[in-house]
């Protein structure tokens, strides 16, 4: 692990000067810091792109993202929260659609070579066919060799799978593909049916698919794309458990580098210097955690809940005496010498801190949902926070 030095941790959320800590600029970077899954959604208008992806990744997902048009056949939908970016294409069935293909090279040409926004590149995309339909195109299979010679994964997902009756255009069209397509990259295959459809009383056509394409995206992204993976695992609502461990994974993963950034705070040789620096990483500590586990940072529990926890461990209150009475509560502490709190025990603060607001959040894990809700009430939270807390 590399250990992060708390001015840079803290970057300008924090006025060393003054000792103010800036809470709005801390959750930005929060919400900055949080890992996205950049996806590329092709197909035709209609195929059922954004049926798919708010069956994917929940439902009010089309709608909540801000569109924002790169070129007039290619609009990128950014769900900060979600850490989901949508590339979607716009315009394919038409009839010149080598103009679209061609802007679509460009714009993956642009991105790929921008190495200050290294991450902003698709890292995997959903090539979408309709079940229903009587041929592969032959644009389908132009996009499949644009998207291979910018070596993007591609996972071709027949839409509207009528279970029987599509069997038939499905494995002829997986044939086509594998006959004309001349790539290094093997595309997957996945069919869904994204949308529940009745035909009668008695007979229901449920969705289905959606799991196999999910494992299928993990698998095609790679080792290369681990980041990009674990973001999708968190963004999917297709497999819950999956989601609650990529989350409690990427948290993690922030309470080690806080933890290492407080312990060059508590090395820092001014006595009294040091606790306000600790108060705010812990603070920011705590918005990423949020950010990890998707909770709205804007909501008054939110709020409420890290004053509370930072009164809990009391170095938000500076008193040295209240938090050398905190230290016997945590493990491998150590000891508390003369008024400037240690690296070590800065560190073992911060872990315990994190750790303990992780197990809280899992507690409030709906396995059904896939989301964490949280009680109106504080004083149950805090409690439990505390029982963790103090926990050896
Ligand atoms: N039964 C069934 N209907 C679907 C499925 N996917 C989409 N539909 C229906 O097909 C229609 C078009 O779906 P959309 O998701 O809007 O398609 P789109 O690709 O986003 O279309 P554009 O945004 O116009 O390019 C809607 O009426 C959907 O309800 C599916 O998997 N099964
Ligand atoms: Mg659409």
């Amino acid at each position: 692990m590399s250990t992060v030095n708390y001015a840079d941790y803290l970057g300008d959320s924090f006025d060393p000067t003054s000792g103010e800590f800036d809470e709005s600029k801390a959750k930005q970077q929060a919400r900055d810091s949080k890992d996205t899954f950049n996806i590329l959604l092709s197909g035709a208008t209609g195929v059922g792109k954004s049926s798919l992806v708010n069956a994917f990744f929940g439902e009010e997902i089309v709608e909540a993202g801000v569109g924002k048009p790169i070129t007039q056949h290619l609009e990128k939908v950014e769900v900060k929260d979600k850490g989901l970016v949508l590339w979607d294409t716009k315009g394919i069935e038409a009839k010149d659609y080598h103009e679209t293909i061609s802007q679509l090279d460009s714009e993956l040409e642009k991105s790929f070579k921008n190495v200050e926004h290294i991450k902003d590149v698709p890292h995997l995309a959903w090539l979408c066919i309709d079940s229903s339909g009587a041929r592969i195109e032959p644009r389908d299979i132009e996009l499949l060799n644009l998207l291979s010679k910018h070596n993007v994964p591609v996972v071709i997902v027949f839409t509207k799978d009528m279970g029987e009756d599509s069997d038939k255009f499905i494995e002829f069209a997986t044939m086509e593909v594998n006959k004309t397509h001349s790539s290094a990259i093997t595309p997957r295959f996945a069919r869904v049916n994204s949308v529940e459809r009745r035909f009668s009383a008695q007979f229901l056509l449920p969705v289905s698919g959606l799991e196999n394409l999910l494992d299928m995206s993990l698998k095609s992204m790679g080792l290369g794309k681990k980041n990009a993976a674990e973001a999708l695992k968190k963004a999917q609502r297709i497999r819950n458990k999956v989601r609650l461990d990529a989350m409690i994974s990427g948290a993690k993963t922030k309470v080690h580098i806080a933890s290492a950034a407080s312990a060059t705070a508590g090395a820092s040789p001014i006595p009294g210097s040091d606790a306000p620096i600790i108060a705010a990483i812990q603070s920011k500590l705590i918005y990423e955690i949020n950010c990890e586990f998707e909770l709205d940072l804007e909501t008054s529990t939110a709020t409420t809940l890290i004053t509370s926890i930072l009164g809990v461990t009391a170095i938000a209150q500076i008193g040295k005496t209240i938090v050398s009475n905190v230290i016997k509560f945590i493990p491998g502490a150590g000891s508390f010498v003369g008024g400037a709190i240690s690296a070590t025990t800065a560190l073992a603060i911060t872990e315990a801190i994190g750790h303990a607001y992780i197990m809280v959040l899992e507690n409030y894990f709906d396995e059904i949902t896939g989301d964490i809700v949280l009680p109106d009430n504080t004083a149950e939270i805090l409690n439990m926070f505390k029982t963790f807390f103090q926990k050896p």
